[in-house]
């Protein structure tokens, strides 16, 4: 093996030794997730081959339609998390209550959306895992909602899987922001993106246009301002949005720019979930040097969950790009969206 590869394995091991007390738990929790990953890519890259293309014919708590690599995706992650031995509890996007694993001294939790942007498998565009880590905080063996709804700030350790032309893991324990592409040839994943952070020349905003009248009037009038000519500042922005979040957020923190789910009057708390979309994405980008807010003001971080599947806009990217649209949406707040 070339002696320049750094392995996933290794990396997590040697990152180890940044927390004098870890016990390595963490380590073998993030060790567990990766092997998952490997699993639910080699499914995900031949799905158009195998009768594992298209829906269930079911709807989840979100009710949206449950595709079936969604499910199989699921499975894989709650399996290599309930054999850990480290987990003691899960929340799935695809769950409608927290699962319980019945693992005497286990320490951690997970959330996770088992694969995100499941509604472009078929058109064979980019999909993702996002997954957050915290501590139990509960007294006793099993783990309790109270262990679920704590902030953001709590997170141990919070990442994504892009299964995209190339598949990778990209996480962090709170000491910055590393990525791994999957070599498919020894089946490993190996430091490609070490210590990524979002490049302030930003020029691009991502959101969903269709929904630009149901968005609030400061998100119109800021796209608005996206799309003027003005040189100094690089604008117009080019829009990007490819509808899985993972695949934005990752193009968001490799090149700059801005990602934006607001709410519209179909959703007024948004769509993205709190728990395990906007928390983890958050922690990445704020490990990135980025930013990550609600519109108003609310970091996302320190948003008290009430529930497991609650949604809340989620503005995420450049520091400055989330200051602009914040000031755009306080100055027209008091403006009825039209
Ligand atoms: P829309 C995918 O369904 C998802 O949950 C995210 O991955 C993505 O950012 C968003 O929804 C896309 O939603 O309404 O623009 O199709």
């Amino acid at each position: 093996m070339n002696s320049k590869l750094i392995t996933l394995n290794d990396f997590i091991l040697n990152r180890q030794k940044d927390f004098p007390y870890a016990s390595g738990e963490l380590s073998s929790l993030l060790s567990d997730i990766s092997l998952a990953a490997k699993i639910v890519n080699r499914e995900v890259n031949k799905a158009g081959l195998v009768d594992i293309l298209g829906a269930t014919g079911n709807s989840n708590v979100q009710n949206e339609e449950v595709q079936k690599l969604d499910i199989y995706a699921n499975n894989e992650f709650i399996s290599a998390l309930s054999v850990s031995g480290l987990c003691c509890g899960i929340a799935s996007e695809e769950n409608d209550e927290f699962i319980s694993i019945n693992k005497p001294g286990a320490t951690y939790i997970v959330t996770m959306d088992p694969l995100d942007g499941s509604s472009n498998i078929d058109v064979n565009v980019s999909i993702g895992t996002i997954f957050s880590i915290y501590r139990k905080v509960s007294i006793g063996d099993s783990c309790t909602m109270e262990d679920f709804l704590q902030k953001g700030t709590e997170q141990v350790a919070a990442g994504y899987v892009l299964y995209g032309s190339s598949t990778m893991m990209v996480y962090s324990t709170g000491n910055g922001v590393n990525g791994f592409t999957l070599d498919p040839s020894i089946g490993t994943f190996c430091l490609s993106h070490p210590d990524i952070k979002i490049p302030k020349e930003s020029k691009t905003y991502s959101v969903n246009q269709g929904n630009f009248i149901k968005f609030p009037e400061g998100v119109k009038q800021y796209i608005k301002y996206c799309q003027e000519n003005d040189k100094p500042t690089n604008r117009p922005y080019g829009l990007r949005y490819i509808g899985s979040m993972v695949a934005d957020l990752h193009r968001n923190l490799l090149k700059g720019g801005l990602f934006m789910y607001p709410s519209t009057e179909a959703a007024p708390k948004g769509k993205l979930r709190l728990l395990y979309e906007c928390n983890p994405m958050a922690y990445i980008v704020e490990q990135a040097g980025g930013k990550a807010t609600d519109g108003n003001g609310n970091r996302i971080l320190e948003l008290q969950p009430t529930e497991l599947h609650q949604r809340t806009p989620v503005f995420l990217g450049a520091d400055f790009m989330v200051k602009d649209v914040e000031s755009f949406i306080k100055k027209y707040s008091s403006v009825e969206a039209v």
